[in-house]
């Protein structure tokens, strides 16, 4: 038994994520964190909502309310709608935890006195009718480049030019409309990444089994000109975890919160905290201090590609620059985006679905299985729903619910409502018991490598064979002729469900829980020897033959959900 740290990347809180952030990192973490604990392995899977920075602000200005409110509620709202999905969290934090603020000021002090942060005079904007400075967000004017006039501070969203904000013609203040903006000089915080090029090349270097996707982003970004260099961690916000050195004020820094992508990452760190606090748990440190045990853990993140440079460059230098003992990130599994139907998803233009809808919709594992099993590893993915109503027609309502339904169907009408007795395993069997063993061990191997798509593909496979199994034994016609031999073959394929049941579980936990229900057992054990396997349930044993396990989606339904979430397209 080994021990598995994972984390997914935490989702802002300013508003409900569409289905590629589920795709992107939490989806593909629950679903690792789920075969881990089906093999038996000890697994600690944290996720949080990331909750500083100016997109809560502004999110939470514009739904009226105080930000620490506006948070408040949108965590339970993300709490909900991961519940909904089966995200198997051991805890689902906040960055805002009291926590993350110790950890986080810990973390820079220890930086600071390891000449890892220097203090720079800038220039910025400062509006005088709001008595402060102002980020980049929020200022708008015009675009020099195209002229669009509400143009925001980092970047023009109609040309999508990146913007400084004394770019800006006509600039004023997002909070107050008032024009009165000045430069004036303000003192930041600065990581000096600079200073762990080296280290970090030798890390990475060292990550020889990652995933492409991952290391070419970081190479690109450790060897292009300014990709390392040194970055302010501070902003003039009110919103975030105060800088503070050692627990006392840090001086010139009177007012200021780090930066959001300084303390989201240590929240990975906090959240174990957080999981103690609530009683989950006993002890974060075995989990996150190599002095305390972790060099035995194994820990993989998951995250979209645009949080690749943060969890290769950033935290780790974070991290190196503590000088303390803490565990680093064993692997990193990165994913591309998923597009909506020939385009983007666009949360402004409400295209695409996003998560509350798709469960209002439909139960959390249809989107489960598509998702996972179209995840954008190699590539970018797009979602159709002529795609999605096919995958759900043909791999989860025709492969696998119709052997459930089949199977206990001509069962309760043959021999009735148990496992029938007689008969003894046959050829046909031995090659079942011999395909499933080959595809049960890939099936391993591409979990372990955390390839998802290439697991689904081999649960695929696994269903498939089971059919092969019953159209090619064929109890139904055996039965006329050989009552007995059509009882060991209905056993075999009642031992299928409950297999199936195990082995589907991390992609589908929902309808695993409901084969496990009707072949009334509880056995969870993982496939070591299949002909074990499918012996499991004995001759007399019950079970109930079950609803339908999923429901077609209909052409009329299909047609009308492209309709409702087309979005307002330009
Ligand atoms: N909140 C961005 C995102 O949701 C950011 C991730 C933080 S991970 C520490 O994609
Ligand atoms: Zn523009």
């Amino acid at each position: 038994m080994a021990r598995h740290l994972i984390t997914s990347a935490i989702p802002y809180i300013n508003g409900i994520k569409h289905l590629g952030n589920l795709v992107g990192s939490q989806l593909p973490a629950d679903l690792y964190a789920r075969y881990l604990r089906g093999r038996g392995h000890e697994v600690l899977f944290l996720c949080a909502t990331d909750e500083h920075g100016t997109p809560a602000e502004l999110a939470a200005a514009k739904a009226g309310k105080p930000v620490d409110e506006f948070c408040r509620e949108m965590y339970e709202v993300q709490a909900k709608i991961a519940e909904g999905f089966r995200l198997s969290f051991d805890h689902f934090g906040r960055s805002s935890s009291l926590q993350n603020r110790h950890l986080t000021q810990h973390f820079a002090s220890q930086l600071a006195k390891n000449g890892m942060i220097s203090e720079v005079t800038e220039q910025q904007m400062y509006s005088v009718a709001d008595g402060r400075f102002l980020p980049d967000r929020y200022v708008e004017g015009t675009c020099p480049n195209c002229g669009y006039d509400n143009a925001r501070g980092d970047q023009c969203d109609n040309c999508t030019k990146q913007l400084d904000p004394a770019d800006l013609i006509n600039p004023r203040s997002v909070i107050s409309g008032s024009t009165e903006l000045e430069m004036r000089e303000t003192r930041h915080l600065h990581l000096r990444q600079s200073q762990m090029k080296e280290k970090l090349a030798d890390w990475i270097d060292s990550k020889k089994d990652w995933p492409i996707l991952t290391t070419s982003i970081a190479k690109k970004w450790l060897n292009d000109g300014d990709g390392l260099a040194d970055r302010g961690i501070t902003r003039d916000l009110a919103w975030g975890v105060p800088v503070q050195y050692e627990g006392a004020p840090w001086s010139g820094m009177e007012g200021k919160v780090f930066y959001v992508w300084f303390d989201a990452p240590i929240e990975y760190i906090a959240c174990s905290q957080e999981w103690v606090d609530a009683g989950k748990g006993a002890d974060w440190e075995r989990w996150w201090r190599t002095d305390k045990g972790a060099e035995d853990v194994t820990y993989t993140q998951f995250m979209g590609k645009d949080n690749v440079p943060f969890h290769t460059l950033s935290f780790p230098s974070t991290i190196f620059g503590s000088g303390e003992p803490w565990k680093l990130v064993d692997y990193i599994k990165s994913f591309n985006y998923l597009n909506y139907d020939g385009g983007q998803f666009s949360t402004s233009r409400g295209r695409g679905v996003f998560q509350d809808q798709a469960l209002s919709l439909l139960p959390a594992d249809y989107w489960r299985w598509w998702l996972l099993s179209h995840a954008p590893e190699s590539s970018d993915a797009e979602f159709t729903w002529e795609n999605f109503q096919v995958s759900v027609n043909k791999d989860l309502a025709d492969v696998l619910g119709n052997l459930v339904s089949r199977v206990t169907k001509f069962c309760r009408a043959k021999f009735g409502e148990v496992v029938p007795e007689g008969g003894v395993f046959g050829p046909q069997e031995e090659k079942l018991i011999a395909e499933l063993e080959t595809r049960i061990r890939a099936y391993e191997g591409f979990m372990d490598a955390r390839e998802v798509r290439k697991s689904a593909a081999e649960l695929r496979a696994i269903w498939v064979a089971g059919n092969e199994y019953l159209q090619s034994s064929a109890p139904w016609t055996v039965f006329k002729t050989d009552p007995v031999q059509a009882a060991a073959q209905t056993r075999v394929a009642l031992n299928l469900i409950r297999l199936y049941a195990v082995l589907s579980r991390p992609f589908i936990p929902d309808a695993a829980a409901s084969m496990m229900a009707s072949v009334q057992s509880g056995d969870w054990s993982w496939p070591e020897d299949v002909a074990a396997a499918l012996n499991v349930l004995p001759a007399g044993h019950g079970f109930t033959t079950p609803e339908v396990l999923f429901r077609k989606i209909t052409d009329e339904e299909r047609v009308d959900w492209q309709a409702r979430f087309a979005g307002t397209r330009d």
